[in-house]
C-alpha cells in the first residue's frame, strides 16, 4: 500500500503533565494544519491527571475548536511512555501519529509524515539526518541526547538515526506484534528494537519546551538505561534471526533511507514542501501535497 487512503482517519495520541501553558496553541496548530490532512481526525490526550488543568482546558478548547479531543486519565502511577502505550491502545484509527504537547514537535509536519509512509511501515521525524536541526538547546541537554541515541543506535543495533524521537507515525496494526510497556519513557525504541520495522526519517526543526518544565531528571536517565538492558536480548535474537534468514544483521548501522532522497515530495502547487536551509529545515505549512516517484 502506498498512500494511505483518504477515507482512513488519523489518531494523535499526546502525553501531557502540567503542559496547560502550552496546550492551546498546541490544539490551535493540529486544528489549522487538519484539513490538509483530508481524513477523519481526533486528539487522543493521555493526561496524568496533572494539577494545572491540562485535560480540563483540552477538553473545553477542543469543544471551542470544533477538534475531536478525548482524554484519557490512566490509573497508575504517572509514566510518559506508559501513558503513550495507553493512547495506542484505545485510539479510534489504525494510523497514528505520536507527539510531545511542549510544541517541541511541529504539527505542520504530521501531512508530511503521513505521505512519507509510502508503503514502509513507520515515519520517524528526525533531530538527527540532514535538513534537521535543535533550535537553542544548553550543551549539556545536546550532550545527553547524543549520548543516550549513540547508546540505542550502537547497542541495540538500531538503524533509525534518531530512534529516542517523541514523534513518529505507525499503523497499530503493525505494533499489535509489539509489546508496548512504556518503561524507560522511549516507545519508539522498543518498536525499533522488537519489530524492526523498515522506517523512513523527515528532518524537522526541533524547538526547546519555551513554556512549562522539562521532566527529564536524573531518573529518566536511568529508566531509559533499564530499558537498553531490558531490550538487548531482543535486539540479539532479531540479528540472529536476521542472520540465519540470510539478511545482513551484523551490519553496521546504517542511515534509515531518507524520504527526501528516496521520494520526491511535491506540492500540487510547487516544488518541495521543504525549504532546506543552511543546516535547517523550515516545513512550509498550508500546501497539499502528492507523492511523486
Ligand atoms: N501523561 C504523561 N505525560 C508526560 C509525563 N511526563 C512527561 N509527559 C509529557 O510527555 C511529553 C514530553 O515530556 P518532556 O518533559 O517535554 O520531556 P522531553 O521532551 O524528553 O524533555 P524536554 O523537551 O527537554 O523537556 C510532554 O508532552 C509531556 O507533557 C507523564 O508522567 N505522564
Ligand atoms: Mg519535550
Amino acid at each position: 500500500m502506498a498512500w494511505p487512503d483518504f477515507s482512513e482517519g488519523l489518531s494523535i495520541v499526546i502525553p501531557t503533565y502540567n503542559e496547560r501553558d502550552n496546550i492551546e496553541q498546541l490544539l490551535a496548530e493540529i486544528a489549522s494544519v487538519a484539513p490538509q490532512l483530508k481524513r477523519p481526525s481526533e486528539v487522543v490526550l493521555v493526561d496524568d491527571r496533572s494539577p494545572d488543568g491540562t485535560a480540563e482546558l483540552a477538553s473545553q478548547l477542543g469543544r471551542d475548536k470544533g477538534l475531536d479531543v478525548r482524554v484519557v486519565t490512566p490509573n497508575g502511577p504517572r509514566s510518559m511512555g506508559g501513558a503513550i502505550a495507553r493512547g495506542l491502545d484505545v485510539c479510534r484509527w489504525d494510523l497514528v501519529c505520536v507527539m510531545d504537547a511542549d510544541l517541541s514537535h511541529p504539527p505542520s509536519l504530521i501531512p508530511c509524515l503521513i505521505a512519507s509512509l509510502d508503503g514502509g511501515d513507520g515515519v520517524v521525524a528526525s533531530r538527527y539526518v540532514p535538513g534537521a536541526d535543535i533550535e537553542s538547546w544548553p550543551a549539556r541537554r545536546h550532550l545527553i541526547s547524543l549520548g543516550a541515541t549513540l547508546i540505542a543506535r550502537i547497542g541495540l543495533r538500531v538503524r533509525c538515526r534518531d530512534p529516542l524521537s517523541g514523534f513518529f507515525v505507525f499503523r497499530r496494526s503493525f505494533l499489535q506484534s509489539v509489546r508496548i510497556r512504556g518503561d524507560g519513557n522511549k516507545p519508539l525504541l522498543e518498536i525499533l528494537v522488537q519489530a524492526r520495522p523498515v522506517v523512513s526519517e523527515v528532518p524537522y526543526l526541533f524547538r526547546n519546551r519555551q513554556n512549562g518544565e522539562s521532566k527529564l531528571n536524573v531518573r529518566s536517565i536511568g529508566e531509559f538505561l533499564g530499558l537498553v538492558v531490558r531490550l538487548w536480548p531482543s535486539s540479539r535474537n532479531a540479528m540472529i534471526r536476521q542472520e540465519t534468514s540470510g539478511l545482513s544483521g551484523l551490519d553496521p548501522p546504517q542511515p534509515s533511507p531518507n524520504p527526501i532522497e528516496r521520494t520526491s515530495l511535491l506540492r500540487d502547487d510547487g516544488p518541495l514542501e521543504f525549504q532546506v536551509g543552511r543546516n535547517r529545515v523550515e516545513h512550509a505549512a498550508g500546501h497539499r501535497f502528492r507523492l511523486h516517484r
